[in-house]
């Protein structure tokens, strides 16, 4: 792909390192350390388009907060110091406490390569299954659910499933705000074929807006809608016998799927009948799940639930139908085959079979592979917590943020003797915390493989250099190996033969019936590797790609599928006056997890600026609680600070707020604190979007709103920062009240020297002020005892704005506030659209794309428009 010129930079082929749909991505070095970031128009995951995120990813390169060196304690020192310490402090570890003291906890975004020596490493030498993976707070419940279906963590299907299908039903996923490029792919379907979508979910997200029908259904009764399903696909005779011959379990199932009501997911009669004649109607329906099945108490039932229905059908595994969960981390799925979960081998073999254990320790030639499943991930910190774990590695992961009743978690890590943290940087909640940091080298500056949510392993390559002394994590463990004295085990030179050992491996685990195996791949040589197109396994010498189960195969001893009966069970914690609110949580379109990378992209941060708690209109009238008032969210485990977003897309009795916001971003935000760790029984998943709470009206003394061209440094009860064009803004609020406003913003802006500019009301408790450095404008503090009421997006402009409308806090008439950014791709605001919308009399999204390109690009904030419209034509409408 050189394009030939002697200055010109290489593009490189690459996938993007955030979500599951896996997209191609082509990176182009602009020379001066930034990257040209477009779509890979040949990857058959995307064809070409990106999302909001995808699309930014250019701006998430700075170097200002990376890891640079190997930290002991805060202090930097060399590799061979850092390494040494980690190998010898495990040794010792082993020696005293055995090897059960040891564990790691890993990520669905390390790639295949460093996955595969993680798991080596901990399973094959130290000796212990105490390996777990971020996937279990994920995936798990999907895995638990193959494999008592199937006999193995299969996906059945592919993305080419979706431009087929007749009928798409989304169980708990917001696709269009986390597989955005998959949502725009079926409503490109619909445009063609008249796709129907339906949406379950007891939230009303951006995905309902292309949906015909939404099942708001209440928190955790999928698998009563599902088995009254099952039940009428039985009553319509829409049961497929032949297909049922390779089946077991059907009467049974079915025995208990009669038992249930389905009154309990709260719908109506009507809607339920409704939802099941479509369903069983249209042959070609694929059935999409994510978080909303697997993030609960029942996780592993609603995923057999969903199964048991296509099986019965015999709708999976044929051209545009089946049964598809989507995978969360670019590599969710490549975990799954390398066994990062602590009850799984590599290759889909189960740590519980005596013949795989064998079959792995002797192709490692290790010494013993550990007979009894590790600890999942909310045992594993338990177990820190009460000092079984004596050491802790760390990789790629925020579990101070993540996990639930992450306040326990943070003490847990804090307390342990010895922790390990590989990160590629130092700011972190989980990161601060450690006694080892190690730098590993970022998405863009290393070389690997993932596998995306269709079966595809693709590329990631590297278009940067390795930053400082950053090393590729896969580099960094094998290292470990060796110091720990397993040389040969951990002689790797390069991850090209990681994955040929790898690949090696699946052709063993074929052997056993196990249906991962890419033993295809087991010779690619250096430049093969480095040349690999996107491929979907199984990769035999014999077949590639294609989907799973049309045959009627599958990989229980006897062959056979297995429908299981699964009966309702509420959410764990029941709501109590006390704590009479429902918590979910999730995503927002342009964030990333713990926002260690988006956050940096001031585009993104133009969204959602701030955390929020989304609540329902009669909720908040209850609560005295208006638009723009903080308020305090309390659980049995911990509390928060968000602000509050009251709309009817959540029902009364519910919540929602976002996992995003940490210590670094906005510390009275981070929600997990108030999840309660309860697991899946199978799974071990934990209940993320099932807690309860109390939500009350935070009686602030006063409220600010600052914008700067340099940092912030916070201290204040409540603040929540986000990146800017030219620096950062931030939220603040307080409990007591401040006397002296010019002293206080000196210091929250660290300009001691600045001059100033104010204008005060103590009386009133207000303040406006205007911070210079050498005659510029460098800084803005905006206080009142309300909630601030200045343009945000306009002043967030800072230091482009005229000094007139400084202190005021309005634009003038010449330079509308833009309002909160839709369209991340062409910076396009609410208030912009909403003008265009009502000047131009714009009728629908394609003529608000023509009129200001907003939606033009990838397509993400589309779903967004249509609800402004809709707000807009409604108010037109009342007018
Ligand atoms: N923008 C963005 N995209 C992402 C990510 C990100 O951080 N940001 N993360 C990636 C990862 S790792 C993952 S796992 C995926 C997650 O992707 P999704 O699962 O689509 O995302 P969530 O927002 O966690 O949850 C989905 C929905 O489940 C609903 N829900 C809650 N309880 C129930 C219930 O009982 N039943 C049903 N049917 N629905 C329920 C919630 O209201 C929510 O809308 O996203 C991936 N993509
Ligand atoms: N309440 C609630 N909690 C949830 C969820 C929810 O829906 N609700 N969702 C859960 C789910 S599905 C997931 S997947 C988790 C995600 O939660 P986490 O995995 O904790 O979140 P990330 O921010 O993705 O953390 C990745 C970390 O790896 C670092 N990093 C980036 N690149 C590299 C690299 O190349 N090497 C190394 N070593 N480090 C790197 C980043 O800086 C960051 O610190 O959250 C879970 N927690
Ligand atoms: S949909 Fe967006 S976040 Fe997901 S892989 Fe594609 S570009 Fe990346
Ligand atoms: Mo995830």
């Amino acid at each position: 792909m050189d394009d030939g010129g002697a200055c010109e930079q290489k593009t490189v082929r690459s996938t993007c390192p955030y979500c599951g749909v896996g997209c191609g991505v082509l990176l182009t070095p602009d020379g001066q350390g930034g990257l040209d970031v477009r779509g890979d128009p040949d990857h058959p995951a995307n064809r070409g388009r990106l999302c909001s995120k995808g699309s930014a990813l250019g701006e998430t390169l700075g170097l200002g907060q990376r890891l640079m060196a190997p930290r002991i304690r805060g202090l930097d020192v060399s590799w061979e110091t850092a390494l040494q310490k980690v190998a010898d402090t495990f040794r010792e570890t082993i020696a005293e406490y055995g090897p059960d003291s040891i564990a790691f906890y890993v990520s669905g975004q390390l790639l295949t390569e460093d996955y595969y020596v993680a798991n080596k490493l901990m399973k094959g030498f130290i000796g212990s299954a105490n390996i777990d993976t971020n996937s279990r707070l994920c995936m798990a419940s999907t895995v638990a659910g193959h494999k008592r279906a199937f006999g193995t963590d299969t996906v059945p299907g592919t993305y080419e499933d979706l431009d087929e299908a007749d009928l798409i039903v989304l169980v708990g996923s917001n696709l269009a705000w986390c597989h955005p490029v998959l949502y725009q792919r079926i409503l490109a379907a619909r445009r063609a074929r008249g796709t129907r979508l339906v949406v379950i979910d007891p939230r009303r997200t951006a995905s309902c807006d292309g949906a015909e029908m939404h099942l708001a259904l209440e928190p955790g009764t999928d698998v009563a809608l599902f088995n009254r399903l099952f039940r009428e696909i039985y009553a319509a005779g829409a049961v497929d016998q032949t297909y049922l011959r390779h089946t077991e379990g059907f009467d049974e199932a079915l025995r208990t799927a009669c038992r249930e009501d389905s009154s309990v997911t709260g719908l109506s009669e009507q809607q339920v009948r409704d939802f099941c004649r479509l369903w069983i109607g249209t042959e070609k329906v694929v059935t999409i799940f994510s978080q909303g099945v697997n993030q609960s108490s029942s996780g592993s039932d609603k995923v057999n639930a969903i199964l048991n229905c296509h099986l019965a059908a015999g709708r999976i595994g044929k051209p545009g139908c089946g049964p598809f969960s989507v995978t969360g981390q670019p590599n969710a799925m490549g975990g799954r085959e390398v066994g990062g979960l602590a009850n799984m081998l590599a290759c889909h073999l189960d740590l519980e079979n005596a013949d795989h254990r064998a079959a792995v320790r002797d192709f490692w030639s290790a010494p013993a592979v550990p007979d009894a499943p590790g600890l999942k991930a909310v045992d594993m910190f338990r177990a820190a917590g009460d000092g079984r774990i004596k050491a802790l590695w760390i990789i790629h992961t925020n579990p101070v943020v993540s996990m639930p009743e992450a306040d326990a978690v943070r003490d847990a890590i804090a307390n342990c003797p010895f922790t390990v943290i590989s990160d590629i940087t130092g700011a972190t909640d989980t990161a601060r915390l450690a006694d080892i940091l190690l730098p590993a080298t970022a998405w863009a500056e290393k070389d690997g493989t993932v596998t995306n949510s269709d079966r595809t392993v693709s590329r990631q390559r590297a278009a940067l250099p390795a930053p400082g002394l950053s090393r590729p994590d896969w580099a960094i463990l094998a290292e470990v190996g060796r110091r720990m004295g397993w040389t040969a085990a951990f002689d790797y030179q390069s991850p090209a033969e990681i994955f040929r050992e790898y690949a090696a491996l699946s052709g063993i685990a074929e052997t056993f019936g196990r249906d991962f195996d890419i033993s295809g791949l087991a010779a690619l040589s250096e430049t093969e590797y480095e040349t690999l197109a996107p491929t979907r396994w199984p990769i035999t010498t014999g077949r590639t790609g294609g989907r799973f189960f049309a045959d009627g195969r599958f990989f229980h001893p006897n062959g056979k599928a297995r429908l299981l009966p699964v009966a309702f069970r509420p959410p764990a914690a029941r709501t109590v006056p006390r704590y009479p609110f429902r918590l979910n949580t999730g995503r927002t379109r342009d964030q990333w997890h713990t926002m260690t990378r988006t956050s940096l992209s001031p585009r993104l941060a133009a969204h959602l600026a701030e955390p929020f708690l989304e609540i329902h209109p009669q909720d908040a009238q209850a609560g005295s609680i208006a638009a723009a008032d903080l308020v305090r969210v309390e659980s049995p485990h911990g509390s928060a600070i968000l602000r509050a977003r009251i709309t009817d897309s959540v029902k009364p009795g519910q919540v929602f707020a976002p996992i995003h916001w940490t210590g670094e971003t906005a510390p009275s935000a981070r929600i997990d604190a108030l999840v309660a760790a309860i697991t899946d029984p199978v799974s071990g998943q934990p209940e993320s979007k099932a807690s309860v709470v109390n939500v009350t009206r935070l009686q602030a003394a006063w409220y600010g709103f600052a914008v700067s061209t340099g940092g912030i440094i916070p201290n204040a009860d409540y603040w929540a920062r986000a990146t800017t064009m030219r620096g950062v803004r931030a939220e603040l609020a307080g409990l007591t009240p401040v006397d002296d406003w010019e002293q206080a913003a000196r210091e929250l802006f660290g300009l001691p020297e600045a001059e100033l500019t104010s204008v005060l009301d103590p009386a009133r408790g207000s303040a406006r002020i205007a911070l210079r450095k050498d005659g510029c404008l460098v800084a803005a503090l905006f206080v009142s005892p309300q909630p601030v009421a200045v343009m945000r997006d306009y002043l967030a402009g800072l230091p482009d704005v005229p000094d007139h409308s400084l202190l005021s806090g309005r634009s003038p008439a010449d330079r509308p506030d833009p309002g909160p950014i839709l369209c991340s791709c062409f910076g396009v605001g609410i208030n912009r659209i909403l003008a265009a919308i009502e000047t131009q009399g714009l009728m629908n999204v394609d003529a608000i794309g023509a009129a200001l390109q907003a939606g033009t690009n990838c397509g993400s904030c589309r779903p967004e428009l249509a609800d402004l419209l809709a707000m807009a034509n409604t108010r037109q409408a009342a007018e």
